[in-house]
């Protein structure tokens, strides 16, 4: 494989093992196929995934149960399978942080497999689950991603979808239940998702799921996996979701990509949309503001356009760890530069001593009550957004 070559001369966004890059083996191993025409590149097996993967830099790949394992496979095709894919882990150092389960590709989900109207078929999702799990527990994953995509409808007279919303609960109690009694230390991230494959997706927000969390059996074992696009489809602030799972401590994984707001789900590279967007996400993942960073694994889940073959896979790779890197280094000089800490501090700034009062308390309800508020001398000072915006802008061109 050749090497990256648009800047060989700078090698300080290299991806190193303690960022925690991974890719999925239907990611890079996507073959171009979409609704309207044909693959146009080869598919490739997962053990030559793994290798590019590794010659990339990752840290490590992810897959669904059937991305390795054929639907239906024999339990001895399954094992030679498995085999060759450990056999390529240790040959590189690849972890597998993460694996989830195909529950939307197969007709028997066409109608949802935890939210379908029939029990033979949420049964079925489970023990397809629970085989799933066993196997990401074996190639060593710590989090169990479940991304809905046939947990939805086109429409709403098939079912009532409080049935749905409960049947997924019942589901994710179900596995949490069985997972703790395997003895296994897993954790669950619930991904969401607005609509695509089905016409509407039950749960279809990062900030739905975390209210669902807190209605679960096990909420310490389940957080989220937020996607750019998936919040960006809509119209949603990815921001605004990470920051709120962050702030519950509910980050448990993340799938970084980009998307054009509006669109059909493109599963972009990241930072090639938005990269504004991108920045400031960025910046909150790698900590800023006094909020400690994001440990976790960032997980790249998108694809090389159609156009490309093998080559321009690994090109896709490679630029969505470079530019997550540069755009941690243009955070980080954004936090240190001195105009900017300037504007926050005086934006923030406490003169008249208040901070102490807004936290309830009989006194400090009298205190406010009392208060003598001046929202016209409030309301004067300008607070110089346009110029920080434009700091932030700098810094993303270099000019800065
Ligand atoms: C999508 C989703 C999926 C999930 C994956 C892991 O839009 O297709 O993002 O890629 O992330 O199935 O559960
Ligand atoms: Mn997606
Ligand atoms: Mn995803």
């Amino acid at each position: 494989m050749r090497t990256y070559n648009l800047y060989p001369m700078n090698e300080m966004y290299q991806p190193e093992k303690n960022d925690k890059f991974t890719f999925g083996l239907w990611t890079v191993g996507n073959p171009g196929g979409d609704p309207f025409g044909l693959p146009t590149r080869e598919k490739i097996n997962p053990v030559q995934i793994v290798h590019g993967l590794a010659e990339c830099g990752a840290y490590g790949v992810n897959l669904h149960d059937n991305d390795l394992i054929p639907f239906g496979c024999s339990q001895k095709e399954k094992q030679a399978v498995v085999g060759k894919f450990k056999e390529a882990l240790k040959e590189t150092g690849l972890k597998v942080p993460m694996a989830t389960t195909n529950l939307f590709h197969h007709p028997v989900f066409k109608d949802g497999a935890f939210t379908s109207s029939n029990p033979e078929i949420r049964a079925f999702a489970l023990q397809k689950s629970m085989q799933s799990i066993s196997m990401g527990v074996e190639l060593g994953a710590e989090t169990i991603v479940f991304w809905g995509g046939r947990e939805g409808a086109e429409t709403d007279s098939g079912k009532d979808p409080r049935d749905a919303i409960g049947w997924y609960r019942d589901a994710i109690n179900f596995l949490s239940h069985w997972v703790n009694d395997q003895g296994w230390n897993l954790k669950f991230a619930l991904e969401a998702k607005p609509n695509e494959p089905r016409g509407d997706i039950y749960y279809p927000t990062t900030g739905s799921m975390l209210h669902f969390i807190s209605t679960l059996d096990k909420p310490e074992m389940c957080g989220v996996n937020p996607e750019v696009a998936h919040e960006n489809m809509t119209g949603l602030s990815m921001v605004f979701a990470v920051a709120q799972a962050m702030e519950a401590s509910k980050l448990f994984h993340i799938d970084l990509n980009a998307q054009k707001i509006g669109r059909y789900d493109q599963d972009l590279r990241f930072g090639s949309e938005d990269i504004k967007g991108a920045f400031f996400l960025v910046r909150l993942l790698e900590g800023c503001g006094g909020y400690p960073k994001y440990d976790g694994p960032k997980h790249f889940d998108a694809h090389a356009y159609r156009t490309e073959s093998q080559e321009g896979v690994w090109d896709f790779a490679k630029g969505c760890m470079r530019t997550y890197k540069m755009l941690a280094e243009k955070a980080n000089s954004f936090n240190n530069d001195p105009e900017v800490k300037e504007i926050l501090l005086k934006n923030h700034s406490d003169s008249n001593n208040l901070s102490g009062i807004l936290s309830y308390s009989k006194e400090n309800a009298e205190a406010i009550r009392s208060m003598n508020a001046n929202p016209e001398k409030l309301s004067k000072a300008g607070l110089q957004y346009e110029k920080l915006d434009q700091i932030a802008v700098e810094h993303i061109m270099g000019t800065r």
